[in-house]
Formats: structure tokens, C-alpha cells, sequence
């Protein structure tokens, strides 16, 4: 199915009698489920969060769609490089919410040992999902180079490079656009506009009649979707992927969403977000939308949603758990995972700060107890 500009097959062919959206309805409910389990841990997060059990997470309610689309119009193996506000996509692919919890607790079965922020999540299984760049933009170039090598290769395999609008101003940007153009590198830059970063509002950010604009200069096809709409959105980054695959080079595509929160736990959207705003967007709630058209269709039955989001509760406050039960990273951690050998001079700072902690009976290296 061909997307035009910003066409919206939910309001659109979805509506008539008989209409085949060429996806099962397991794999339909398995995108609505997913949609269900990222609000969950959105919700569980901001309440750990709240009681002072986690320090920090990046709320995702209102994007869902945007997000679980594009990675179910994607393979397992293709390679994600994503933003700090995609664990959805992981979640489609069978990323476990419990090793999503060892991050927000930065603990020792954290991938990255708690070494990096709450909700930067890095994993590579079951899916390649490359860690998140709080540097805004630095993981376009990456994914563009990680795509032109697939090219070198003769592998099949496409890029999705996952940003948000504000991003469109960094370097990053302009030069991944630039050599994916050049190179036709078999990748996807997916501009998640959800009309603000943080609180700058999109028409302060561009002067362009659209992101998706932005993709001409660079001989990169651009076309906005309805960021909401998750048939359309997958959609779009299939044809994206097939162009791809077939060595016709980049898409930028443009979903239009919008956060139904703030920025981060530490942001008051309140302050700059008009009610009447929210107001609209509440009505386009993504997870809703998709829920009556599974309904219409009979896919799903009215009373599921309710027990579906509680099972979805379920499982992430399972995970919470076995997060909080799980021990911090051992002291050692700081000196490891860097060099193959550690050097010399690196080996004896982590001997004496091994024995500094001994001496002030914080930890010994090896019991995780050190306060990271
Ligand atoms: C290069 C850089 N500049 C500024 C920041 C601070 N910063 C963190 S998130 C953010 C807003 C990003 O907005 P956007 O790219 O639209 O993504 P969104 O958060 O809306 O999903 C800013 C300015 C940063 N992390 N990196």
C-alpha cells in the first residue's frame, strides 16, 4: 500500500466493509499487545520513579504506534538505532521487560552494568538494538555507516535510524542524510515529530513546511505519515525496507505523533503544552484508535483491552521486581569491558580503589555492593 502525504489508512480503507490490512490477526494482536506493554512499563516507571525507587525515565505514552509499526514492518535482523524513547520496538522483537528493568536500575544484569542512563538500553539478542546516544543525532551517521557496510557486504539487511524532530538541527542529521544519499545506503531515518523537543515547539525548530521536506536536498524521497496510526506507519517503512532491500537507497520518513506527557520525569509539560492541545491529541490516542479497529473487525473481543493492559501490569511489575531483587554491578565493573587486557596502569587504579573500598568497608571487589 502506497502512503501519500500524511493518508491515514485507519480513518481511511480501514473503514469499509471487508477490508484486508494483509497482516494475520495474530501478528495484529501481537502489535496491539506490545502497544499495551509499552504503556505499562511507562506507567510502572513513572511510579517507581515518583517513590524514589529509580532516578530517571523517558515517557512513551501517545507514540506507541509510531514506533511498534515501524519495527513490525522490520526483520530481527535488521539493525535498530534507535532514541531514548523507542523500547517499544525492542518490546515487538522479544526484548524481555525484565532486562529492560535491569537498565532502569542500572544493576549487575544490566547489559550495560549500569553504566549507562535509566531507559538507554542496549541488546543484541534477540535483536540487534544499538545503544541509545544521549548526544542527540550521533547515531544517525552510525546508522548509516553500519547500512553502507550491510551494501559492501551483499547482505539484505536495512538500518533504522530513530530520531525526533528536534534532532533534525544536529550535524548528525544532516551529514547521515547527506552520505546515505550519496552512498544510497539501505537505511531508514524515521523523524519521530511529536511537535516539541522538550519544550520547543516545532515551528520554532524549522522554518521547512515539514520534516519529511528535508529529505530533497539530500536526493532522499520524504513522506509524512500519520504518526498515530499504526497500519500506516508500518506501511510506510515497509515500502522504506523493500526500496532498501532492493538497492534503491534511503527513506526519511516523517511520523506525525505527539507525547501525551512530558519530555522526561523531570519535565512539567504543563508549562508549555496549551490543555486544549492535549485535549485534541487524547482523542487520537494510538493504542484506542487501533483497539476499534480490532473490535470492528472482531479481532478483538470488547472486554479484552482491560484484561490485556492488567496482564501487561502484571508482567512489568514482575519485572520490577526481579530487577530490585537483582544485586548493583560488582565494584570491578568500572575497570572492565573496555580494553581486551586491561593495561597495566588500569589494572593497579582498580587494585587500590579495590583496597580504598575494603579499607572503608564500602565493598570488596566482587560483592556488589559498591554504591554506584
Ligand atoms: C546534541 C544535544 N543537544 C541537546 C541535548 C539536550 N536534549 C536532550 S533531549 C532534547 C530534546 C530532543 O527533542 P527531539 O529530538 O524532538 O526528541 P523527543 O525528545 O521529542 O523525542 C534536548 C534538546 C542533547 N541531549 N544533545
Amino acid at each position: 500500500m502506497t502512503i501519500t502525504d500524511l493518508s491515514s489508512i485507519l480513518d481511511g480503507p480501514a473503514q469499509a466493509e471487508g477490508f484486508d490490512p494483509g497482516i494475520s490477526d495474530e501478528e495484529l494482536l501481537h502489535c496491539y499487545r506490545t502497544m499495551q506493554l509499552v504503556r505499562a512499563f511507562d506507567d510502572i516507571c513513572l511510579k517507581l520513579q515518583r517513590s524514589g525507587r529509580i532516578g530517571f525515565s523517558i515517557p512513551n505514552k501517545g507514540i506507541e504506534a509510531t514506533q511498534v509499526g515501524a519495527a513490525s514492518a522490520l526483520r530481527k535482523d535488521d539493525w535498530f538505532f534507535p532514541s531514548y524513547r523507542d523500547f517499544g520496538m525492542a518490546m515487538y522483537h522479544g526484548v524481555d521487560p525484565t532486562d529492560m528493568m535491569h537498565n532502569m536500575f542500572g544493576n549487575s544484569l544490566d547489559t550495560a552494568r549500569g553504566r549507562q542512563m535509566p531507559v538507554h538500553f542496549s541488546f543484541t539478542d534477540p535483536i540487534h538494538f544499538v545503544s541509545i546516544s544521549s548526544p542527540l543525532g550521533t547515531h544517525v551517521p552510525q546508522a548509516v555507516g553500519a547500512a553502507y557496510a550491510m551494501k559492501l557486504r551483499g547482505e539484505d539487511k536495512v538500518a533504522l535510524a530513530s530520531f525526533g524532530d528536534g534532532s533534525t538541527s544536529t550535524l548528525g542529521f544532516h551529514s547521515g542524510m547527506s552520505f546515505a544519499g550519496v552512498w544510497k545506503a539501505p537505511v531508514i531515518f524515521l523523524c519521530q515529530n511529536n511537535g516539541y523537543a522538550i519544550s520547543m515547539p516545532s515551528h520554532e525548530q524549522t522554518a521547512s513546511s515539514s520534516y519529511a521536506i528535508k529529505g530533497k536536498a539530500y536526493g532522499v524521497p520524504g513522506v509524512r505519515v500519520d504518526g498515530n496510526d499504526l497500519l500506516s506507519v508500518r506501511a510506510a517503512v515497509a515500502e522504506a525496507a523493500e526500496r532498501a532491500r532492493a538497492g534503491e537507497g534511503p527513506t526519511l520518513i516523517e511520523a506525525v505523533t505527539f507525547r501525551m506527557g512530558g519530555h522526561s520525569t523531570s519535565d512539567d509539560p504543563s508549562a508549555y503544552v496549551p490543555d486544549s492541545e492535549f485535549a485534541e491529541w487524547r482523542d487520537k490516542d494510538p493504542i484506542d484508535r487501533f483497539e476499534r479497529f480490532l473490535i470492528q473487525r472482531g479481532t478483538l473481543d470488547v472486554a479484552e483491552p482491560e484484561l490485556i493492559y492488567a496482564d501487561c501490569l502484571a508482567q512489568v511489575d514482575a519485572a520490577s521486581k526481579a530487577a530490585q531483587a537483582t544485586a548493583p554491578p560488582a565494584l570491578e565493573t568500572i575497570f572492565s569491558d573496555v580494553y581486551a587486557e586491561i593495561p597495566d596502569h588500569i589494572r593497579s587504579q582498580g587494585q587500590a580503589a579495590f583496597e580504598l573500598a575494603g579499607r572503608l568497608g564500602e565493598a570488596a571487589a566482587g560483592d556488589g555492593a559498591f554504591p554506584l
